[in-house]
Order: C-alpha cells, then structure tokens, then sequence
C-alpha cells in the first residue's frame, strides 16, 4: 500500500476551510506531480556522457531511449525530440500537409499552435461529450476540399475513438496525426496508442506520466518517415555538403535522454499507483449527483495521467470556478485544463470553425471540467481527504458561495496561479 509523504493534519476537515475549518492539507498538493528518475542510475548515465564530452547531436543516450521506448510503446521506430510542441510541428512537415487540419479546440495550445506555425489552418470541431476526444462524426462534417489531415488529441491520456476517426480517414482519403502528448502507456483495441494513424507524438514534458523534463517523440511504422523526421529534427542536413528541405532544431540532449532511461523502470509502478488512486476517486465520486467523470472509449485502455471531473452546478450547488477557488484554502491546487478553449483564443477566434454555436459539448465540458489530484506519491487517504474537501465544500455551499462573494478575486497565495480569462 502506498503510505502518503504528507504531513497528516488529523481530523478531516468536515468544515470547510474557507469557512474557517482546518485546511486538509498543511501544504500544497498540485494536480500533477513529475515521478523521479532513480536518481543511481541518473547518475551513471550523466557520468558517462561528461566523459564521452558528447552531449547531443545522435549521441548513443538519446540512441538507447528510442529504442527502450519503440519497443515499450510497442512501435517499430521513435524519434525523440526536444519537446511535443516541435514533435507536432515535425510530424506535420513529414507529411507534406497542406491546407486545412481538423482538431480539437478542447486541448493544450501547443496542439493548434503547431497546426498554424506549419502555415496550415485550424479547423475546430466538436467533441464526444463523455470522452471529450474529437468526434469523428462532427470531424466528418466539416470535411472540405481542403482538408489533408486530422489532428485528434487522447486527452487526459484516454485514447480517442480510434476505429471511427480512421474510417472517417480512410473514407476522404486523409492523413492522421494523434496527439499522444498525454498518452504514454495508453492502449486502444490492445495496440499501444502510438501504433495508430500515420504519426503519433508525444511529450516528454515533467508533468507527463513518463518524461524527460522536456522532451517529446514523434512515432510511427513507416521507415520512409522515420528517415524524414530524422532528418527535419537535424535541420534537414542530410551530409556535410547538403541540406535539403526546411528543418528545425528539434533534437533532444543526451542529459535529457539520460533522465528518461532513469526514470523508465519506474512506469509501471506509477502507473499501477495512479490506477489504484484514479479507482479510488470513482469509487468515492461515482454517484455524487452534480459530478461527471470522463468516460474511456469502447476498448480504450487509458494511462490515467490527470483526474478531472465535470461540476454542474446544478447538482452540486456550486460552480466549477467556485470549487477551484474555495480548495485553495484547503491547499488543494487544482486545475481548470482546458479552459479557456483554443478557440476562444483571440488569433483563432476569427475562423469561421471557432464559432461557439459548433462547438457545444467543448464549451459545456471546458465551463465545468477541474483536475483534482492525481499522481503516484498520493496515498488513499489524501484521495480521501481531497474527496472529502470536495463534499464538505458542497455540504456548505451556500455559506461558501456567500464568502466566496464577499472575498472577490481569491488569491493564489495558496502557491499556485488561479489562471483566469483576463490572464
Ligand atoms: N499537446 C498536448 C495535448 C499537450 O498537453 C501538450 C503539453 C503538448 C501538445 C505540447 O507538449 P510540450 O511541447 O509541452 O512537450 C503543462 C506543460 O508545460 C505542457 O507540457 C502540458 N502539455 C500541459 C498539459 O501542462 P502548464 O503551463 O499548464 O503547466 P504548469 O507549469 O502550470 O504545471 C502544472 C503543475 O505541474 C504545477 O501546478 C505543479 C506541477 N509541476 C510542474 C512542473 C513544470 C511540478 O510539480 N514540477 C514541474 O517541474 O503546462
């Protein structure tokens, strides 16, 4: 059993603290935390690269970590880059895209950033609303003669709808990318999530399940595409006396590498920890009425890299910004990923796609959703303090609602940024 390294603050709090009861937690507990690489290990690896003096451009560290994770992802090839963000940039330019590409506007900015940065343009389409992933019958529908490439995101580390994209796909002729940037481990249909479509990135960043600091990995099965994104990593020098094709510097260090080779052996046990923790959360707020939990896709086995929950506060009394704020006084940081949605951004808001009528169910999910704790270093019963925290919170909304009001603003002195509209 996993014991908590939290200082214990006995009892629960039943008040809330925002009302003056005691905080369930003495200091902050973040929505994510990064898994430490073995720090033995870690340290051999650093050792051998200052001697080698070699300490990037296809040095044998980064050489080792894509085979480590070709086969842990169950893929032929991976390429490891710098970060997800350029890994997108790179799989886009890899396959000549051109045109429009269809995606989620309930994701990470990086995801649209790449699109527009490739000279490409977002077109925004509506998600599931029980898995939040790009609907492949709402993508369908916004198919035109311009369209190359769909660009689906398995957020929150749950595979998308995998089978029905690739037909909508495979019907218009078209290229898929998944934006696996949550997803390392995750599985769909039994095959690992980087098998599907014609690339698949990920991010290696520290909030990640598996990370390397910063890093990212493009993957997929092609060998002709692996050569190209080897090769636009590098600048696109093929040798010393050519360069052929538009580039970037997308390489990632061997110190990098040598964090993630540290830190792989410990996957499995995380992920068996947040497994564990994300069971308890459903167990405890299963049937809460006014709280919705993300569904997996049919046959889509997810690697449980954030817990959210929808807050209608209908049901639960209060709102979802209402809740974030008031767990703040119980040092309980949560966070309101993704809002505000991609397309509420102002240099996307002018296409015709971001229009809020067409996006319905990412509107309703995005003005509801909160991420509540969740990594390997939790026990069960900070779940269960946080849970806890949760349903006090809605046992007393009005008086929360009313302090809450009185209060303005909350501040983040609880040690995280509230982020808002206006930031
Ligand atoms: N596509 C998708 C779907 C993505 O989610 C992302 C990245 C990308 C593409 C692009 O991949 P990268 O180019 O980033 O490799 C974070 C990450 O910076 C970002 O990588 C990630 N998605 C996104 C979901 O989360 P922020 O600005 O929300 O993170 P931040 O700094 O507020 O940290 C969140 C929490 O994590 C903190 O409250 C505490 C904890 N934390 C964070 C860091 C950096 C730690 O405990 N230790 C740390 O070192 O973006």
């Amino acid at each position: 059993m996993t014991t908590s390294y939290l200082a214990p603050v006995p009892p629960p709090a039943k008040r809330p603290a925002i009302l003056g009861g005691g905080p369930a937690f003495t200091e902050p507990v973040y929505f994510t935390r990064p898994p430490v690489p073995d720090p033995g290990r870690l340290g051999e690896l650093t050792t051998q690269i200052f001697e080698s003096r070699w300490f990037t451009n296809d040095g044998i560290v980064v050489r080792q970590l894509e085979d480590r994770l070709a086969l842990r992802l169950g893929v032929p090839w991976c390429a490891a880059l710098c970060n997800g963000t350029t890994a997108l940039q790179v799989a886009l330019r890899a396959l000549d895209l051109s045109g429009e590409v269809i995606t989620t506007p309930f994701t990470f900015p990086a995801t649209v950033h790449a699109i527009a940065w490739s000279g490409l343009t977002p077109v925004f389409c509506d998600i599931d609303p029980e898995t939040y992933a790009l609907d492949a019958a709402a993508a369908a529908s916004v198919i035109s003669e311009r369209t190359s490439a769909l660009l689906p995101v398995h957020v929150f580390g749950n595979p998308c709808d995998v089978p029905s994209l690739e037909r909508v796909a495979r019907q218009w002729g078209l290229r898929v990318i998944y934006d696996a940037a949550q997803a390392f481990g995750a599985s769909s249909g039994g095959r690992g999530i980087g098998g599907c479509g014609d690339l698949s990135i990920f991010s290696f960043h520290a909030t990640k399940v598996f990370h390397t600091a910063e890093g990212g990995a493009v993957v997929g099965r092609d060998p002709l595409l692996l050569e190209r994104v080897a090769s636009l990593r590098n600048f696109a020098i093929r040798n010393e006396e050519e360069t052929c094709g538009l580039g970037i510097n997308g390489k990632m260090s061997e110190v990098h590498a040598a964090v993630g080779l540290a830190l792989l052996d410990r996957i499995d046990d995380e992920m068996t920890a947040r497994k564990r923790l994300r069971a308890h959360y459903v167990e405890r707020l299963g049937g809460v009425e006014g709280l919705r939990l993300q569904r997996a896709a049919p046959n889509a086995e997810p690697n449980q890299a954030y817990f959210t929950v929808e807050i209608d506060p209908r049901g639960f009394g209060l709102t979802r910004d209402e809740v974030q704020h008031a767990l703040i006084f119980e040092n309980i940081v949560a966070r309101r990923y993704f809002w505000p949605l991609c397309s509420e951004n102002p240099y996307y808001r002018r296409l015709p796609s971001s229009a809020p009528e067409r996006l319905p169910n990412a509107h309703r999910v995005a003005s509801r959703i909160l991420c509540l704790p969740l990594y390997g270093d939790l026990g069960l019963d900070d779940v269960d303090r946080i849970v806890d925290a949760l349903l006090a919170l809605r046992d007393g909304s009005t008086g929360v609602r009313r302090r809450l009001a009185a209060a303005g603003r909350v501040s983040s002195a609880a040690g995280d940024r509230v982020k808002t509209r206006a930031d």
